[in-house]
């Protein structure tokens, strides 16, 4: 659909930074998938830092070989988001957010890819916090003492909750427009319990927006 050619086009044009030699953090969803494609089928020199189960089993198919963080460090991220006010963002619509977020800051550039749906004026999308599973009530608790609204995620297509690849839980947590998100962000990262959140403060480079007819890029 529409969508899908805003997508491909913002990961195609992200992938152009890409050079020989570079190792690239290789982010997780469905526009990240597309840079991941295109740098495979340019069959350019480079090793990939995955963020997920799926952004390796991507980089596999692509063609990318793998390295990790305890064997280089990543000179370009790219990477999708839920959201993007003002270069900040919610991810973590794909509970990949805990590793994208490491990988992501670790980078020296980061740069995000998207289509228009996910820009806004101000972030109101909830923000996914991962927690660990013993201390969901307790997180929980906290949340709502914040004014945030927790969903615990369930699955589509297994009994139970949605588990990451850390083996963890997300509760999705609706704060209405979060006109402050350092706040929000530092709010969360210092409850017991929470292993990562999906506000993304501060750590983009720069924004890739596929439209209809081109990409817009913007430095974050
Ligand atoms: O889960 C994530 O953080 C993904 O990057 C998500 O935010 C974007 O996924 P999409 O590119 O499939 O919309």
């Amino acid at each position: 659909g529409g969508g899908d050619a805003a997508k491909r086009r913002a990961g195609e044009a992200a992938a152009d930074e890409v050079e020989d030699g570079m190792v690239v953090g290789l982010g997780t969803g469905s526009t990240a998938a597309h840079a991941i494609r295109a740098i495979g089928e340019r069959g350019l020199d480079v090793a990939g830092v995955a963020t997920s189960y799926q952004s390796r089993q991507l980089a596999i198919d692509a063609g990318i070989p793998l390295t990790t963080l305890e064997e280089a460090s990543v000179d370009l991220a790219i990477d999708g988001a839920d959201q993007v006010a003002d270069g900040n963002l919610v991810k973590g619509g794909g509970a990949a957010h805990a590793r994208e977020k490491y990988v992501d800051a670790s980078a020296d550039r980061f740069v995000v890819v998207a289509d228009p749906s996910k820009e806004v004026d101000a972030l109101d999308y909830p923000v996914p916090v991962e927690v660990l599973p013993d201390a969901r009530p307790v997180v929980a608790k906290r949340v709502r003492a914040l004014g945030g609204g927790p969903e615990l995620r369930a699955a589509e297509r297994k009994d139970g909750p949605v588990v990451t690849d850390n083996g963890n839980l997300v509760l999705d947590c609706a704060f209405g427009e979060i006109d402050d998100p350092e706040e929000v962000a530092a709010s969360l990262s210092e409850l017991p319990g929470v292993v990562e959140h999906g506000l993304f403060v501060g750590l983009a480079d720069a924004v890739y927006v596929g439209t209809e007819d081109g990409v817009r890029v913007t430095d974050a």
